[in-house]
Formats: structure tokens, sequence, C-alpha cells
């Protein structure tokens, strides 16, 4: 620590010999896998241009060692409410902090990615691009904040950055078409990131007609033999809008009848989300006074809160056009969903436990665009257009003989049921626990007789439920693991790992509290040193989340 702060110039870097190789340090902070995609894809380009790239995950990143002198793409996303991805909070906290290391003779770039649908867009990756500045860097590209239809132009960026940061003469770089670079003749390129037509060979609603929930269970076919996906991965779902909602937006905004746009409408542009941007891109379009002055009075924000696209036409009406529409919309993004069985057991399935979300805000209903699409507008036999997205940060142990550990309520207990089969296919002899919670015991108790036949052939050791509305107070997941804390911390100094999916903003931050608990509770220890074993886990990758 200290470093260059006292004044000192950083020591030149020795001349580089025409053609040696420029190292070049690829930074990412991921939470769904696509930073560290693009990260991969920096790392390839930039060695085919000569340079020497290290692709370092935040979550591994050691301070000290980022380059005096030299050079730093960072690639980051922003999840939820404008936070860092979970597994980069260390990393990024001792980077925002004062121990930081000066950064004097560091060049460096940012891509942020984020949704726009979220408050605090590209948050993350702001804060870091004004952060490598202040502590001396110099900015060799500009940063560029994408959404969730990043693909081409974070090809565009990445192309441009790399041409940026390479050695002068800048002819030196050897042109390389960016979208062969992650082609079919690279050897470690993902398996199967294009899209498949699937069949619906099964859809079934797991709750029961009381509840107040709606859980569909999906099974995939895919004619040509499914991906080689692994339990922990996700299938992204290309989803189709309401056709009710496309036909308000079409009467608000005087285009009924124009049959085109219309299907335009239903399958290629997402028609729900609001954002500072979309009303720009409206006023842009219609040159709407009344939605200028909304913009001019600082408060879009707080009236977006809640609000969707159909609310912004219908409260500034005006006349438009197909192309206007295509101009304030963004591609409607497929969704992801964690994949809920092992191809060890289903061949050529694909299952997805999926929730229809519906909700009412400002006097109208609303619903989550894939989820309610599946739920209302598939059946049996329908085709979905849907792609496969891995996650290698959601994994079971190598060795079977590891115990693992399962938290996982609502549909966060998807990726365990394919956990358990992949473990049941391959006789795997480790123990496995799963904390299962949802509402009611009567109605919402997801996969309630597959679990019971799991429990019997051995492939699940021991469950454990919280209903959290079938008596006064509520019971959750995590009040399940403090009453077994001195068991679970057992089972964790075994070498058990541990698994959470589901809700990011709550559940998973209180887990993660009631396992530090555990250990204070049964160890004794201050609540630091149970912190830090906890974190100690997470560096090991035995406490692995997937949360959404
Ligand atoms: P609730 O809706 O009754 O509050 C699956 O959605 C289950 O997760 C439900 O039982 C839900 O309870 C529960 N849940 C809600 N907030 C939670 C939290 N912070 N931690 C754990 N479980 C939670």
């Amino acid at each position: 620590a200290g470093l260059d702060a006292a004044g000192g110039q950083p020591a030149a870097a020795p001349a580089a010999p025409p053609k040696a190789a420029e190292p070049l340090t690829v930074l990412f902070a991921s939470e769904s896998g696509n930073s560290e995609k693009l990260a991969g894809d920096v790392g390839k380009l930039a060695r085919k241009q000569g340079f020497k790239p290290k692709v370092v995950d935040f979550a591994d990143l050691d301070l000290a060692t980022l380059p005096k002198a030299g050079k730093i793409v960072a690639i980051a996303a922003t999840w939820g409410e404008g936070e860092p991805p979970a597994r980069a909070v260390r990393a990024y906290g001792e980077l925002m902090g004062d121990a930081a290391p000066r950064l004097d003779g560091v060049e460096f770039a940012v891509l942020a990615l984020g949704d726009t649908s979220y408050a605090e867009f590209c948050a993350i990756g702001k804060a870091l691009d004004a952060r490598f500045e202040a502590l001396g860097g110099k900015r060799a590209a500009e940063r560029a904040d994408l959404d969730l239809d990043f693909d081409k132009p974070a090809a565009d960026w990445i192309k441009a950055t790399l041409k940026a940061l390479a050695p002068a003469p800048a002819d030196n770089v050897v042109a390389v078409d960016f979208a062969r670079a992650g082609g079919a003749e690279d050897e470690d390129a993902e398996p199967s990131r294009e899209p498949y037509l699937v069949e619906v060979v099964e859809h079934v609603n797991l709750n029961s007609s009381r509840s107040d929930k709606e859980t569909i269970h999906l099974a995939l076919a895919f004619e040509e033999g499914a991906p080689a996906y692994e339990p922990g991965d996700s299938l992204e779902i290309y989803p189709e809008n309401d056709p009710q909602l496309v036909d308000e937006i079409l009467k608000a905004a005087g285009l009924e009848g124009d049959e085109a746009l219309r299907k335009a409408l239903l399958s290629e542009r997402d028609i729900t989300t609001l954002s500072a941007a979309t009303i720009e891109r409206f006023v842009k379009a219609t040159g709407h006074a009344d939605a200028q002055k909304l913009i001019d009075s600082g408060e879009a924000r707080a009236w977006i809160e809640g609000r969707q696209l159909i609310d912004l036409i219908e409260t500034y009406p005006a006349k438009l056009t197909g192309e206007h529409l295509g101009a304030i919309t963004r591609p409607l993004p497929p969704r992801a969903y964690s994949i809920a069985s092992s191809r060890k057991e289903v061949g050529d399935e694909v299952h997805l436990t999926i929730a229809a979300v519906r909700y009412q805000t400002h006097g109208r209903a609303r619903s989550g665009v894939t989820s309610v699409h599946v739920a209302d507008r598939i059946r049996d036999g329908a085709k979905l257009r849907v792609r496969l997205k891995p996650n290698r940060h959601f994994r079971l142990p190598q060795d079977p003989a590891t115990d693992i550990i399962m938290v996982g309520p609502g549909t966060g207990v998807a990726p365990f049921r394919a956990f358990v089969q992949e473990r049941r296919a391959t006789e795997a002899s480790g123990r496995s626990w799963l904390f299962f919670g949802d509402r009611q015991f009567t109605h919402d108790f997801l996969y309630q007789l597959e679990w019971q036949e799991a429990l019997e052939d051995g492939s699940l050791t021991k469950i454990d439920v919280a209903f959290s509305r079938d008596q006064p107070e509520k019971i959750y997941v995590q009040d399940r693991i403090t009453q077994h804390a001195a068991e679970l911390v057992s089972w964790l100094d075994g070498g058990a790992h541990l698994y959470v999916c589901g809700d990011a903003k709550n559940m998973a931050r209180d887990v993660r509290a009631a396992v530090v608990k555990a250990y204070e509770t049964t160890k004794g220890l201050s609540p630091a040193d149970a912190e830090a074993q906890v974190a100690t886990l997470e560096r090991g990758h035995r406490y692995q989340q997937d949360v959404y």
C-alpha cells in the first residue's frame, strides 16, 4: 500500500521491442455472465492484435497486482438498484476506498453494462470510470453505457478501444473482423449461444388452483438434441408481448389497423420499459411540450416509478408513426430462467420453473412480459425461441463425495431440482440438504412429490421447509437455517458447498446474514470473524449464488 502516493514517479515501462506483446489487464465485474463473456471477447481479440491480455474477475482481484504503468480495460455490470455484482463487492469497495493504489501510469477504458428499466442505469461502470481517473489514470477511450441489447455496440466499442490502446504506430494493428474473432474457428468458443426453436411438451401449474401464485413447470423438447447444458446454467426465452397491450399502444398512438407494425411490436420491441431515456426519445420524436416539461421539472424519475410506455403515450397524447415507436423503444430482450433439469435424467429436454408476475400500479394491471406469455399464451405443442446461457459460477462440486446445502425459496428451487437429478443419475455419494420456502404448504409446495421420492432414493438427504403464510408470524428459509445452525456449520466444516438461488434483493442478503450468525453462535466467534469465515467460503467458491 502507499505505492506511488508519495509523489514518486511510476517506473517507466521498458520500451517495448517491436512486436513484443503489450500487457493488457481485462477486469470484469459480472453477475449473470454478460460482462464476463465480453471480457473474454476482449481477451481473444487483444491476443490476435498482439497484446498479452490477462482476464481477471473482480471476485479474484488483488488491488496490489494492478499494473502501475499499463493498460486496463474494465467491463462492469450494474445490478438491482445500482449495486455491483455480488462477487465484485469486496474488490469494488476496496477500489473505491482510501487504501486504493494510485494509477498514475495507467491508461484505462471502461465498458458499462446495465438495464434501462432500472434506476441508476450503469451506475457501477460510471463510478469505475470516474474512479480510475481520480486515481490518476488516463482515459484511453470514452466509456460506453450499454443496455440489454449490447451485442453489437459492445463489439464496436471493443474494436475501437483496442485500437485506441494499441501502441503507436496505429497501423501495427492487424485488422480483424470482430464478428469472426469469436466465431466457429475458436476452439474455446462457448457452446451454442445460437437460438433454438423448441417445442413445449409439458405445461403445468405447480401451485394449487386456490393459491394466489401461479408457477409454471415447462418442459421443452429440442428436436435436434439439447445443447450441452450443465446443472446451474440458465435458458433464455424470447417472449412475445401481450397482444392486448400492443393494441392499446397502437390505439393511443393513432396507429390502429397497421398489421405489419402490430406484428413487429408483438415480437420485436420492448413496449413496457419506461426510462428517462424513453421519455427523451419520445420528446425528440414528437416535440411534445408537456413531456418536455416533465423532464425539465426534474420529476421524470419519480413519475416513471410503477409506470410503463403505455402510461407515457396516454398521458401525453401525440400522433406517432411506426418509425417513432421504433426510435422510442429498445429491442425486446430475452429473459433468462435457471434450468430445472439434468440432461442425464431428461435427455433432450430442458425444464424450467417460471412464476407468473402480475401486479397492479397506477390503476392498471401489469404483467411480466415473458412469465405471463408463458403462463397465459403458451400451451403444449407451442414453439418457443430460446438460447442457452451458461453459468460457470453456479456449479456442483467437482468431487461427487462433497456435501451440498441448497437454499431455494419459490422459483429459486429450480436449479436444485437439476442438482438433485444430476446427483441421482451419477450416484454421487455426497449428502444433500435442501431449504425450501413458499407461502402455503397446501398450495405452494413446488415439486413436493419429487422431493419425497428423492428423500426415499437417497439423492436428497434432508429437506427443511419454511411456509411463510401458514401462521401469524412470517417464517423464512433463513429462520430454518438459524434453527439448524450447528448442523449447518458442521456440514460446512466438513467441506460442504452452499448454494443460494432466488430473490436478490432481500432473501439472498438475509440468508447470508443467517449463515454469518450461525458461525457466531455455534463457534462463539465475533461478528467480524464470522464474516471472515463466510468471505473465505465465497472466495473458495464454496458459497455460490444465482440470484435475480
Ligand atoms: P412472503 O411472500 O410470505 O413474504 C417465496 O416467494 C417465499 O419467499 C415466500 O414464502 C416469501 O414470503 C418468501 N420471502 C419473502 N421475503 C423473503 C426474505 N427476505 N427472505 C426469505 N424469504 C422471503
